[in-house]
Order: structure tokens, then C-alpha cells, then sequence
């Protein structure tokens, strides 16, 4: 993957405009916070064919085979506060849902940061993942690096994913141009990450919520305390990000980071 084969297929103005593409890394998303630190611009978007430490989140792994899929990391550094930052996962899975729907899929968001497609026997499998990470100072975002992991082409998976994975060619029966894939995904943010910056969190919510299939019931883990589980059904995300759940007694609970099963 080349920068003059992504230019001649982009459409942005300035995401993806600086480009750097590496046959293998560790994470994208280390090599992306470190050009940042260096003073890398807004807009840089870091591609590697392979990962060795590919991550998800809570020191999770990203199955991260070579040449098969996309894996990147887009450096931002938005004009919004930190605390405004964390809806960002949002506005990039609903980035990832754009794109994914100019091949003819129909992806589901699920909060916060999954993007899955519904096989032919009605289950869900997770085709890509956000990772978002923040670096900040007195007060202001000084980078947001937005790491996304797309499968595109991976037709096996390892046993322990195996059930819950999927990827673009077991979709769609094809094998599909990642440089295509990337172009749309990157002419998909552009414009949104513009109207996060005008208008923030609200923007995010409202991208996600056009893919999330609400209300949906669903069993909430807090991030970090396995032991702690709320179910109930998701009703939809508030206007900040946070996750709007009603548990069975009918009371209505904010969750602002967990995972949904
Ligand atoms: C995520 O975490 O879904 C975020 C994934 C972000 C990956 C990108 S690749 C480019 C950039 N550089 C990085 O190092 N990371 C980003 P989480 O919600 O914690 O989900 C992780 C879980 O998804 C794992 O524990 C597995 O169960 C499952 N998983 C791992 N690899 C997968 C894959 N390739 N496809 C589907 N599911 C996978």
C-alpha cells in the first residue's frame, strides 16, 4: 500500500493527506502516539500490513495476521475538551458503518466500539474494532490517536475468536481491495470528525445511533469489575456518550465505560 495508489483514491482534504505505511509494527497506535509526540499534523493516518501487538482494549489482543486486513491509526488533535474526547469510538465505528455500507453490507454497532455484521444464521460477529487513546495537558487534548481494525480479508480465524468473528470477504464472498476499503473509510470520517469538532459529543451520538439497533437487550459489564453485571436493555446512548440502560426492575442506569454481551 502506497500513498500515491491511497491519494489517487481519496477524496479528503486532509485526512490521510500524510500518510505512512509499514510492512509490520507492533501497534499502530504506539507508532502513531509517538509521531504525534514529535509534532505529527492532524490528519496523519499510519497503516501497517501486519501488527505484532496489535490491541485491543484493557490490554486485549487484536488478531492482527499479515496482508489480510486493515489495520490503522489516525491522529487527531481535536479543538473539544478531554472530557468531550471518549465519544470519538463512537463517531469511528459510525465512520467504519459508512464505509462498510458502500460495499453493500449492513453493519450493527455495538457500544461502545464494536462493528459487526449478521451472518446467514441471524448471529452476530464483530468485523471491526475501535481503539481510541488520548494524550492530554492543563487541561486540552494535546492527540487523539483513533486505532481501528478492520477484517477484510481473513477467512480463518484462531479457535478462541472463531465464533464471534467475521470479515468482509466471508460477507461478501470476495476478496476486496483494502485500498479501497481504507479510501472510503477515510472519506466517511473526514466529514464527521469536522462536525464532532463544531459540535462535539452530540455529533458522535447521533453517527453512532443511525447503525445501533436499539432498544436491545443486553447483559453490561463495568470495565474492569468482571463481577459487577447489569442486564436489561440498552435503550440508546445519551448525548455525551454514555450508554442508557434500564435493568429489570425498570430503573434507568448511565454506563459510561463497560462492555456489552
Ligand atoms: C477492540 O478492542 O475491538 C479494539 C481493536 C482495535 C484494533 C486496532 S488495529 C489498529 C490499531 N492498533 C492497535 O494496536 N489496535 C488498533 P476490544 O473491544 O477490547 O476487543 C478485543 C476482543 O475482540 C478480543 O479480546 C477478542 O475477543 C476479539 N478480537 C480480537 N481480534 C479480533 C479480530 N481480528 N476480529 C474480531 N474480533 C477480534
Amino acid at each position: 500500500m502506497d500513498q500515491a495508489s491511497l491519494a489517487a483514491r481519496l477524496n479528503t482534504r486532509w485526512l490521510g493527506r500524510a500518510f505512512e505505511w509499514r510492512a509490520s509494527c507492533g501497534s499502530t497506535n504506539d507508532l502513531a502516539a509517538e509521531r504525534a509526540r514529535a509534532g505529527a499534523p492532524t490528519g496523519l493516518v499510519i497503516v501497517a500490513d501486519a501488527q505484532t501487538a496489535g490491541r485491543g482494549r484493557l490490554g486485549r489482543r487484536w488478531h492482527s495476521p499479515a496482508d489480510e486486513n486493515l489495520y490503522l491509526s489516525i491522529v487527531l488533535r481535536p479543538t473539544r475538551p478531554p472530557s468531550e474526547i471518549p465519544p470519538i469510538t463512537l463517531l469511528a465505528g459510525a465512520a467504519v458503518a459508512r464505509a462498510l455500507t458502500t460495499f453493500g453490507l449492513q453493519p450493527r454497532l455495538k457500544w461502545p466500539n464494536d462493528v459487526e455484521l449478521v451472518d446467514e444464521t441471524g448471529r452476530r460477529r464483530k468485523v471491526a474494532g475501535v481503539l481510541t487513546e488520548m494524550a492530554s495537558a492543563g487541561g486540552s487534548a494535546l492527540h487523539v490517536v483513533v486505532g481501528i481494525g478492520i477484517n477484510a480479508n481473513a477467512v480463518e480465524f484462531p479457535p478462541e475468536i472463531a465464533e464471534r468473528a467475521t470479515s468482509l470477504r466471508r460477507a461478501l464472498g470476495r476478496a476486496i481491495d483494502r485500498v479501497a476499503l481504507l479510501a472510503a473509510l477515510l472519506d466517511a470520517f473526514e466529514p464527521l470528525s469536522e462536525e464532532f469538532d463544531r459540535r462535539g459529543p452530540a455529533a458522535a451520538v447521533e453517527a453512532f445511533e443511525a447503525h445501533a439497533a436499539f432498544p436491545a437487550p443486553c447483559r453490561v459489564t463495568a470495565l474492569g469489575r468482571p463481577g459487577e453485571q447489569i442486564e436489561g436493555l440498552a435503550l440508546g446512548v445519551e448525548p455525551d456518550g454514555a450508554l442508557r440502560l434500564q435493568d429489570e426492575t425498570g430503573q434507568i442506569h448511565r454506563v459510561i465505560s463497560g462492555e456489552l454481551s
